[in-house]
């Protein structure tokens, strides 16, 4: 249903989408059952002639029990709200996955994303490293942990097809996950209001497959690294 709308790109993207689902089926059918009977009252006991209109103070067995067992059912319908929202919760925020097979560094600033991928040694935080600003590479199928940190102000990093948002706080660095299930060229936005220029704080996430991520890591690599994969120049050459 939503997935028509924005694609669902990650692992758990499909179970956000059905808790909205659920808070807007259970909280929609409330809505207008308790709109309709307003409507309906209204006109059934509205104004007549020669008819005085009755106080009623509700306190009567007979007025509170409908709404006892109306207020009974809303609860349980919250218990279900409430257990698949924290079984996700926990699955989306506080589990990690435990062998990652990547991690990335996304650091916030107004008012763009710098994203730090590793290089073709695999490794974050080494020196062939590969910062790109506004552009993030992943590979479709992999297992990301991403370490979310802010120069300046609060942001949020939020990449809409992985129904993924976590604000981004000065002063900490947040841990979290996806792991992209399709490939395609999709929006990342801030979503956290951090200054004039926030309206243009968006990036790209770029999924791809194993070959093209793998092409676009090679062609990246720092020209040390590459110069080791090529050939020895001869002397001659060098000077
Ligand atoms: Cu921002």
């Amino acid at each position: 249903m939503i997935e028509d709308y924005v694609p669902s790109l990650s692992t758990y993207s499909a179970d956000i989408d059905f808790v909205i689902i659920l808070v807007g089926v259970l909280v929609g059918f409330w809505l207008i059952l308790a709109e309709g009977l307003l409507v309906g009252f209204a006109l059934k006991y509205r104004v007549k002639d020669g008819v005085k209109a009755d106080y009623v103070t509700g306190e009567e067995k007979e007025y509170t029990r409908p709404i006892t067992w109306a207020h009974s059912l809303i609860l349980i319908c919250d218990v279900f709200i409430v257990y698949f929202a924290v079984v996700i919760w926990i699955d989306v925020k506080q589990e990690l996955p435990e062998n990652p097979d990547a991690t990335i560094n996304i650091i916030a600033q107004q008012w763009a994303w710098t994203f730090e991928h590793p290089g073709p040694d695999g490794k974050i935080d080494t020196e062939d490293d590969i910062r790109m600003v506004d552009e993030l590479h992943l590979e479709v199928g992999k297992s990301y942990i991403y370490k979310l940190s802010s120069e300046d102000v609060l942001h949020s990093f939020s990449v809409p097809v992985f129904r993924l948002k976590q604000d981004a706080i000065p002063g900490r660095i947040i841990t979290g996950w996806f792991t992209p299930t399709g490939t395609g060229a999709h929006d990342i936005q801030c979503v956290e209001i951090c200054g004039i220029g926030h309206g243009m704080m968006g990036a790209r996430v770029l999924i791809e497959d194993s070959e093209t991520h793998d092409a676009w890591v090679r062609s990246h690599s720092p020209p040390t690294l590459a110069a080791n994969t090529v050939p020895e120049r001869t002397t001659g050459e060098d000077r």
